[in-house]
């Protein structure tokens, strides 16, 4: 397969090579697209050097089996379109498309089907988003889901590769300060993306909107807060759940256990232990009354939230 990485020299694009290596796809030809103050840097892939190159328009109307994009929304608006409208299959991680009704907003765990046969961009949703619909789905999918309290402490290395520097080196006294509001180093900061006129933020939008969309159900009430912590990898999320139906602890466990690419432990998970790994760890398990309960769950926020989900989607398509 010909496959191209739109955004290769950031945090989500060097993980997208990194686990096209692991998952071992069979990558005939590997193409990096950065912009042009990138381009000419070298990348490795299965022991090779590949040069990155600029991003042109010309360059995305050449023939590949897949385009994964992780450049951002203004990017992905432009030449995604291009990519697609020249017969390419895009998987793009930027917020551009994932609300756009026909294109699909996919966790393949959960709506893989969609992609079947699928021509076109293909959305990849919000990190946060991702780690918490895995853990849910199957308890909606049996006990059908009516609200969803989420609070989430959201790694440093969600706001890209320049915040985590950012936050390294405040960390060792440098106190610049010009990724976040205020400083992270040993401090929580409330806000993640713009706060919009009601208050909200940016990001606790794409958790309400995404969320319905994965599940394919807006009856779902969901009521988000997100927070940057100062951690480098790893989300993590303390969310109370309330169902339609009565339920037993034991049957949650079961639900979760059915959960693909889902672990359920009583080891309470910490984002130590999962950096690296493309697994979502629940834990914390506990039952306030017959209808609400809570866990607490753990994901790489750039693999399982960003590139394996990509590259999972990829390997549906490609089977
Ligand atoms: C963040 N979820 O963590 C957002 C975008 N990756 O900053």
């Amino acid at each position: 397969m010909v496959i191209g990485i739109v955004g290769a020299t950031g945090e989500v694009g060097r993980t997208m090579i990194k686990v096209l290596e692991d998952f071992k796809i069979p990558v005939k030809k590997l193409k990096l697209f950065a912009s042009n103050k990138s381009k000419g840097k070298f990348l490795e892939f299965n022991g090779k050097k590949i040069k990155v190159e600029e991003l042109t328009e010309k360059s995305m109307k050449e023939k590949y089996d897949f385009l994964l994009f992780s450049a951002g929304k203004n990017i992905s608006t432009h030449f995604a379109q291009i990519a697609a409208n020249h017969g390419n299959i895009v998987i793009d991680n930027s917020s551009a498309f994932r609300m756009v009704p026909n294109i699909p907003l996919v966790v393949p765990e959960i709506n893989g089907h969609l992609v079947k046969n699928y021509k076109g961009i293909i959305a990849n949703p919000n990190c946060s988003t991702i780690q918490m619909v895995l853990s849910i789905h199957k308890i909606h999918e049996f006990l059908k889901i009516k609200e969803i309290y989420v609070s989430t402490y959201q790694a440093v290395s969600g706001a890209g590769h320049k915040a985590l520097k950012e936050y390294l080196n405040q960390i060792s006294g440098n106190n610049e300060k010009n990724v976040f509001p205020k400083q992270i180093a040993h401090n929580v900061i409330p806000v993640i993306g713009n706060i919009l006129n009601d208050n909200f933020s940016e990001e606790e939008y794409k958790m309400i909107n995404e969320t319905k969309k994965i599940l394919n159900d807006n009856s779902i009430k969901i009521y988000p807060t997100t927070v940057r912590v100062p951690v480098k990898y790893g989300h993590s999320e303390s969310i109370i759940i309330r169902t339609e139906k009565k339920f037993k602890i034991s049957q949650i466990k079961e639900l979760l256990s059915k959960s693909e690419n889902v672990i359920y432990t009583e080891d309470s998970t910490t984002p130590l232990d999962v950096e690296g790994k493309d697994i979502v760890y629940v834990s914390r398990l506990r039952k306030f009354d017959d209808y609400t309960f809570s866990i607490w769950n753990v994901a790489d926020n750039i693999r399982v939230g960003a590139a394996t989900n990509a590259i999972r989607i990829l390997e549906v398509m490609r089977k």
